[in-house]
């Protein structure tokens, strides 16, 4: 197991763990969370997040010390820092037209995960893929989906990127290679695994040259627990597929608490632990702080250089936080004050603000110009949603597959209710 572990950067391997949740009626004592003060993200105030002082970064209590950081480039900044912030400003623009009754249905906001997507995302190739869950408006925005086309289809309208019938938790770009967002938990664990399948496939059984993409598979600690997280570690496993299973650890599904769902991977372990699992799969397993863009990232480009070299799949677990409740329909009592405060203080994109100023690669100045940009983006995005069209009645019943014998379609295939108003759609198989 450490000879997999070795393969990837050791800035995982010294990461401190979380603190765990205390639960009563389990025992032991669990560790105080530390208080710090409460800053409370809104759309327009994110500017002002940013400029608060940073958390004091996490003492390590692994015995490797993490590695230093390699520098970043000024052009990887902008990249990093423009995709977090975008990723957040929308995501909070959402909460706002969610509640002034512009969007339907659940919608689950990303707020505190911007470091995985961006970290993971922004490390790969535009050709590469992606598979996402219901929590998947960053991914797409990460994966290079413009914000307007997102925010459309959240109206559920026609210049959506499902011409606005998918909604928040379909989200699906054949032109970005987004394999889609699933209403059902690990529904895109499969999905992904069989786009990592098809690419190896075209490279070695029809000798496509050029068909070394990567996949991201994306999915919540919640999800770990369900039968196609394990079939498909298998499958990746023995068949050395190129893809990246990234589990976004957030300690909460909907209002489970991750250790009361989930059992040890190892006897001597007191609390679950995700990427455990890899090794037990013959796959690297890789555990890396889901609030620091920059160790995210370093894994990333690490866990897919290995598989675009055909060294196979990395399972990631990356710790990470969700500032709002499940959706927006949760009023999120249930987490305690003191954890939400605690990775409040850990915000990923004032951390990464403060790496970029220390460091000199970015000005103050080139930072607010970006800030700038986003938010004028997210504007954009808002108004191009609210004055384009609704879709056609007759999108209803384009492909739709159904036996022509069936409900709705007459036997010669014209459908038995045509509604005035239905000018195009075919029932017709081909
Ligand atoms: C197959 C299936 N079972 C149950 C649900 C209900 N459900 C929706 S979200 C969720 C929790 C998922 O938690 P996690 O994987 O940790 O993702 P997070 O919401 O934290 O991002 C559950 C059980 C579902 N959507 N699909
Ligand atoms: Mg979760």
């Amino acid at each position: 197991m450490s000879a997999l572990l070795h393969q990837l950067p050791s800035s995982c391997q010294g990461y401190a763990p979380r603190p765990s949740v205390p639960q009563q009626g389990l025992k032991g004592s669990a560790p105080q969370v530390q208080c710090r003060p409460t800053r409370i993200l809104s759309h327009r105030t994110l500017a002002q997040a940013v400029s608060a002082p940073p958390a004091a970064p996490e003492k390590s209590k692994g015995k490797d010390k993490p590695k230093q950081q390699k520098s970043l480039t000024p052009e990887v900044a902008k990249d990093l820092y423009r995709d977090m912030f975008l990723g957040r400003e929308f995501e909070e623009m959402c909460a706002q037209m969610y509640y002034r009754g512009k969007m339907f249905g659940f919608v689950h906001l990303y707020s505190g995960q911007e470091a995985v997507s961006t970290g993971v995302l922004r490390a790969m190739r535009p050709d590469d893929y992606v598979c996402s869950t219901y929590r998947d408006h960053v991914h797409a925005l990460s994966k290079g989906v413009p914000a307007k086309n997102i925010m459309a289809e959240l109206f559920g309208k026609k210049t959506g990127i499902c011409r606005g019938q998918g909604g928040s938790m379909h989200m699906f770009s054949a032109e970005h290679n987004l394999l889609g967002g699933f209403a059902f938990i690990g529904e895109g664990i499969p999905i992904g695994l069989g786009a990592a399948f098809g690419v190896k496939y075209r490279k070695e059984s029809i000798g496509l040259e050029g068909s070394d993409q990567v996949v991201a598979s994306f999915f919540g600690d919640g999800t770990c627990n369900v039968g196609q997280f394990y079939e498909c570690l298998n499958m990746a496993s023995l068949y050395k597929l190129p893809i990246i299973f990234v589990v976004e650890n957030n300690l909460w599904a909907i209002g489970m608490n991750h250790p009361r769902a989930t059992g040890p991977s190892d006897p001597n372990d007191t609390e679950p632990h995700i990427w455990k699992k890899g090794p037990a799969f013959g796959m690297p397993g890789v555990l890396v702080d889901g609030m620091d863009v920059q160790k995210v990232r370093e894994v990333a480009v690490e866990a897919v250089a290995r598989a675009r070299a055909g060294l196979g799949p990395t399972l990631i677990e990356a710790e990470t936080y969700r500032f709002r409740g499940h959706s927006l329909a949760d009023p999120d009592e249930l987490r305690r004050k003191e954890e939400k405060e605690h990775y409040a203080a850990r915000d990923p994109i004032p951390q990464l603000k403060k790496a970029i100023l220390e460091g000199n690669i970015l000005t103050q100045d080139e930072l607010k110009e970006i800030e700038k940009d986003v938010l004028a983006e997210v504007d954009a995005a808002v108004q191009f949603a609210e004055e384009s069209p609704k879709p056609d009645k007759a999108q209803l019943l384009e492909n739709v597959f159904a036996d022509p014998k069936g409900f709705g379609i007459h036997e010669d295939g014209r459908y038995k209710y045509q509604m005035p108003g239905f000018s195009s759609g075919n029932s017709a198989l081909v």
